[in-house]
């Protein structure tokens, strides 16, 4: 299989918001053309954008895949969908929520995708957990190694870790 490399946020604040992100894992990698390489821990997150909602988890999971930028959209927003994920205000709470951070080192700008992910550099949410599982990755279009922007990141405080995972592949993967 043609492997590209993905890297995806998932966040939850609705539910079992463990058991969504669980889940969400496991959809994902059950796809014929979508391996999951390596999962982040798990980071509990004060909510940023629109501050009256629950408390998040968050986590930054590497994969690989034979999938185009837009088939893997698909396959997210299908994950998203059998989760119970209902289109909702911008930013407000959600069951799941899956987001392209960044594939290959390519630039995508369609209708539905802008990839990197516009907001991502600025998001102690998605920042820390990326540099969990992969510290030495560069962010196409910024200079500087994601190591500095993670140290100037203002809200570092919001992002604590909830569940510790440690190493490769795993996480829920072979749980049922
Ligand atoms: N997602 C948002 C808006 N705000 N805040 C946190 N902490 N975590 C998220 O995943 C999140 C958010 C829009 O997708
Ligand atoms: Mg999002
Ligand atoms: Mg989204």
């Amino acid at each position: 299989m043609v492997e590209n490399q993905a890297f995806l946020s998932l966040g939850s604040n609705i539910g079992d918001r463990l058991q969504n992100l669980k889940e969400a894992v496991r959809l994902l990698n059950s796809h014929p053309s979508i391996k999951v390489a390596k999962c982040s821990s798990i980071y509990e997150t004060d909510p940023v954008g629109y501050e009256d909602q629950d408390l998040f988890l968050n986590m930054v999971i590497h994969l690989t895949t034979a999938l185009s930028p837009s088939d893997l959209l698909d396959a997210c927003l299908k994950a998203e969908f059998s989760l119970g994920r209902k289109r909702e205000i911008r930013w407000g709470p959600r069951t799941i929520d899956l987001d392209i951070l960044l594939y290959n080192q390519e630039n995508i700008e369609t209708e539905k995708l802008f990839i990197p992910h516009p907001r991502m550099a600025e998001r102690a949410f998605v920042l820390v957990p990326l540099y969990e599982v992969a510290g030495n990755i560069h962010l196409p279009g910024k200079s500087e190694p994601l190591e500095a922007l993670v140290d100037r990141l203002p809200d570092k405080k919001g992002v604590r870790i909830w569940k510790q995972i440690n190493g490769e592949g795993g996480f829920g993967l072979s749980e049922s």
